[in-house]
C-alpha cells in the first residue's frame, strides 16, 4: 500500500514474543521504530533489525506520535501507564495487551485525563502470524485516532473496529475466545468418550472439523433468531433432540466421561419444552439463559 503514512514513527512498549512481532513487522515496513521493554536485553535483536532503544517509557513515548503497548497483563499495563503520567500528552496509546472491558475504560479515561488519545486492540494469533499470516485484530476507542492511524494497525492483520466505547474490542475478544474454550473443552471430553469406545480419534477429529464447518453456517442464523425472539427447529425440534438426551447422558456415565454440559442442555430443553416450545430449535434455549436484561 503506497498511500501516505498518517506516521513513519512508532514507539512499541514491551518486547515478549508478541511484542518483539509486532516491532519486528513495523521494523520490516520501513516505520522508524522505537522500542523498550523491561528487561532491556531483549531490545537487542530489534536494535539489530533497526530499531532505536530508549532508556526508559516516557523517552520512548516521546520518540513517536503512536505507542503500541503489549505486556503480558492489565498489571503489568498499569505498571508502566504509572511512569507515563505527564509523558503522553498529544500522543495515542494503543493498548493490545490482553484484558477486560473495564480495564480498557480504566485506560481510556486516564489516557483522557493526561491529554492522550487511547485505542485498545486484542491480537486474536500467535506470533509468528503477525504481518502475514491470519491474525484478526478488533479495536476500539478513539474513532480520530482509529481512522488516522488505521493503516498502521493494518500492518499487523485483518482489523475490524467496534466503536467508541474502549470497552467493545475487550468484550468481542473475550466472547471469542470463551466460545472457542467452550467448543475446545467438549471437544476434548468426546475425544475421551470415542476412546473410551475405542474408536479411531483422529478420524472421529477429521469427521467432526467437517461437522463444525456446517455449524459455523449456523451461528448468524442463531443470533437472527435471538435477536428477532423467533426461534426456527435448528437442528430439529426439540421434542426430537430432547429425546437423545437421556441414552446420550447414560452413555457417558456408563463409560466415566463428564456430562456436567450434557446435563445442562437436557435440563434446558426439558424446560423450554414444558413452556411448550417442543417445535423450536436449540436457538430457543437462548430464552432460558439467565442474563441480567440490559
Ligand atoms: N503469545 C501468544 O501467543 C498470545 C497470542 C494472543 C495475544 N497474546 C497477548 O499478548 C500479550 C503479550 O503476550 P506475550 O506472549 O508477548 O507475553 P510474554 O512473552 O510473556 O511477554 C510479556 C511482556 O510483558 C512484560 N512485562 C510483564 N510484567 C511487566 C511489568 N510489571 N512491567 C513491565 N513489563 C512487564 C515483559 O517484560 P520482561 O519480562 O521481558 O521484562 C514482556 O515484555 C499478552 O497480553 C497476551 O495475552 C499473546
Amino acid at each position: 500500500d503506497t498511500s501516505p503514512r498518517a506516521t513513519d514513527a512508532v514507539t512499541v512498549l514491551g518486547l515478549g514474543a508478541m511484542g518483539s512481532a509486532i516491532a519486528a513487522a513495523f521494523v520490516e515496513r520501513g516505520y522508524r521504530t522505537t522500542v523498550w521493554n523491561r528487561t532491556s536485553s531483549k531490545t537487542a535483536p530489534l536494535v539489530a533489525a533497526g530499531a532505536t532503544a530508549a532508556a526508559n517509557p516516557a523517552d520512548a513515548v516521546a520518540a513517536s506520535p503512536i505507542t503500541v503497548i503489549c505486556l503480558l497483563d492489565t498489571a503489568a499495563v498499569d505498571a508502566v501507564l504509572d511512569s507515563l503520567v505527564g509523558a503522553v500528552a498529544g500522543k495515542v496509546i494503543v493498548d493490545l495487551t490482553s484484558g477486560g472491558p473495564d480495564h480498557a475504560r480504566a485506560v481510556a479515561r486516564w489516557a483522557e485525563d493526561q491529554g492522550a488519545e487511547h485505542l485498545d486492540g486484542k491480537i486474536m494469533s500467535d506470533p509468528p502470524d503477525i504481518g502475514s499470516g491470519p491474525v484478526t485484530l478488533p479495536v476500539s476507542g478513539s474513532r480520530r485516532a482509529f481512522e488516522a492511524h488505521e493503516q498502521l494497525l493494518r500492518e499487523l492483520g485483518t482489523v475490524t473496529y467496534h466503536g467508541e466505547d474502549a470497552g467493545a474490542a475487550a468484550v468481542e475478544f473475550m466472547a471469542q475466545v470463551a466460545a472457542c474454550y467452550e467448543l475446545l473443552i467438549g471437544f476434548l471430553h468426546t475425544v475421551a468418550l470415542v476412546r473410551a469406545e475405542g474408536a479411531d480419534t483422529v478420524g472421529f477429529a477429521e469427521r467432526l472439523a467437517e461437522t463444525v464447518g456446517q455449524l459455523a453456517g449456523l451461528l448468524p442464523t442463531m443470533a437472527h433468531a435471538v435477536e428477532t425472539g423467533t426461534y426456527p427447529p435448528d437442528l430439529g425440534p426439540l421434542d426430537v433432540q430432547a429425546a437423545l438426551m437421556p441414552d446420550l447422558i447414560a452413555h457417558r456415565d456408563a463409560i466415566g466421561v463428564e456430562s456436567v454440559r450434557m446435563r445442562e442442555v437436557r435440563e434446558l430443553m426439558d424446560r423450554r419444552i414444558a413452556d411448550g416450545h417442543g417445535d423450536e430449535g436449540f436457538s430457543g434455549l437462548f430464552e432460558l439463559l439467565a442474563v441480567a436484561a440490559t
